[in-house]
């Protein structure tokens, strides 16, 4: 039986043209004009995949200021090809406390480019997958758009292009299809369950002293990872750091080593992406390069599947162990496969009674994790919750496949959850509760999407 649904006592959003002006708003109170922060007060700084994300929802109000948010993060790529998951506003204050940890924990001066400030890892990367996107919204506006963003997508190719070179190179290069993360966050599923065995081989030794901003934030300390999960997190910076985030040498220093499988995914759709753009350009070898990568990744991933539960998995490299857990990172092979019976199974899986079609859900979306395991939490960030972004994300993957049907579906039963108003950064599975952090930059984006896509 569903339980009583969370309401609004504010003031709810009244129907789907008030939607847009309130997501549109949203995003412009965080657009600090060179930027668009991630939210207005947990997360003041620009994070990687937020800014993909972002551009995607501000092209549906404006092509040059989405562009722009692209430019933004393109100019913190690092030397190697890394573009860093956080690129740091200058004198961004809230309440006295800012975000933590700032730049002076992540001791990146030097290694990014001058006058940057960065931290040293990544996020997925979700880029290419999302200029795509915005160079066939422009284009098929036609006109200054459409010019704008091809001129930006045919200045901008050999940059994504390092950045995916970077990513084999560095992440991948033992062909094994899949990416290695050195941290949680590297993820952007930071204490999702999937990591817990990795992090319970964490130990922290001796950690600089650190006082955390993010519960001030959000007062509930139990939407937010543990100070014990934080400790591992600075440890591993700390370890990163020590070696000056030289990818050479992170293998032999940092205690958290994961073949990430959706990261792997996103990989190996973005590398789709940037051949057909690459393709546009009379890129040819760059699109033989970027085919073939999207096929081992795409490989990768598929082989990761459990054939006792039909997700896909992880792998500890550290251990040599699988992980197989019932999260949402399971269902990697709907944004790469190109296998149609694989894609059948998970797509019945995903709306069945573990996930979306668990009838005690607020909204038929998926979780973050299994609604019947023991491991949900669902009000603890990336051990439960829905994610929006993360709902939109994989359901356009699906709509790119040819799924329409579906796509319409989860985009009435993700804008009936958005109708709230608080633009969650997630919300409790069971009441439709929005969590975290509110006015989240990636919410109201992707809310544009949606109403973009009927
Ligand atoms: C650490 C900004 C980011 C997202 C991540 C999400 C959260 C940061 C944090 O916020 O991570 O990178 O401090 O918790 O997990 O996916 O990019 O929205």
């Amino acid at each position: 039986m569903r339980r009583t649904l969370w309401t609004n006592p504010d003031r709810p959003i009244a129907d789907l043209d008030e939607l847009r002006t309130r997501a549109r708003a949203v995003l412009a109170q965080n657009d600090k004009g060179t930027m668009v922060t991630a939210a207005p007060n947990l997360y003041p700084h620009q994070w990687s995949w937020d800014a993909a994300f972002v551009a995607t929802g501000l092209s549906t109000v404006g092509v040059p200021r989405a562009l722009a948010e692209l430019d933004h993060l393109l100019a913190a790529q690092w030397d190697s090809g890394m573009i860093p998951h956080i690129v740091f506003a200058d004198e961004v204050q809230f309440r006295g406390a800012g975000y933590f940890p700032g730049v002076d924990r992540w001791r990146t001066e030097g290694a990014s480019p001058a006058g940057v400030k960065s931290s040293g890892i990544c996020q997925p990367p979700v880029h290419a997958t999302l200029v795509r996107r915005i160079v066939e919204r422009a284009t098929s506006r036609g006109g200054e758009d459409g010019r704008l963003a091809e001129e930006f997508a045919r200045r901008t190719l050999p940059q994504w292009i390092r950045w995916h070179e970077w990513m084999r190179r560095a992440r991948a290069s033992d062909g094994s299809g899949l990416v290695t993360i050195y941290h949680g966050w590297e993820s952007g599923m930071d204490n999702s369950p999937r990591f817990d065995g990795p992090y319970s081989r964490v130990h922290p030794g001796d950690l600089e002293p650190f006082v955390r901003t993010d519960t001030r934030i959000v007062e509930d300390a139990s939407q937010r990872p543990s100070d014990e999960e934080y400790a591992r997190y600075l440890w591993l910076v700390q370890q990163m750091a020590d070696v000056r985030f030289d990818d050479a040498r992170l293998p032999g220093a940092v205690d958290f080593q994961v073949k990430d499988v959706f990261m792997s995914a996103a990989f190996a759709a973005a590398n789709e992406d940037l051949a057909v753009l690459a393709e546009g350009f009379g890129h040819s070898d760059e699109v033989t390069r970027l085919r073939e990568w999207s096929a081992e990744f795409r490989e990768g991933v598929d082989a990761t599947v459990d054939p006792a539960t039909g997700l896909a998995r992880d792998r500890d490299l550290l251990t040599g162990e699988w992980i197989s857990l019932p999260t949402i990172a399971g269902f990697a092979p709907l944004l790469s496969t190109a296998d149609p019976a694989l894609r059948a199974a998970q797509l019945v899986l995903i709306e069945g009674p573990d996930w979306a079609g668990d009838p005690r859900l607020a909204f038929p979306l998926s979780p973050s994790t299994s609604t019947t395991s023991p491991l949900l939490r669902p009000r603890e960030y990336w051990r439960g919750p829905v994610w929006p972004v993360v709902t939109w994300y994989i359901a356009e993957a699906v709509r790119r496949h040819g799924d329409g049907g579906r796509y319409a579906r989860w985009r009435e039963a993700s804008i009936a959850q958005l109708m709230e108003g608080h633009f969650g950064e997630y919300y409790e599975p069971f009441t439709g509760e929005p969590l975290g952090s509110h006015h989240q930059s990636w919410t109201a984006a992707v809310a544009l999407e949606w109403l973009d896509s009927s």
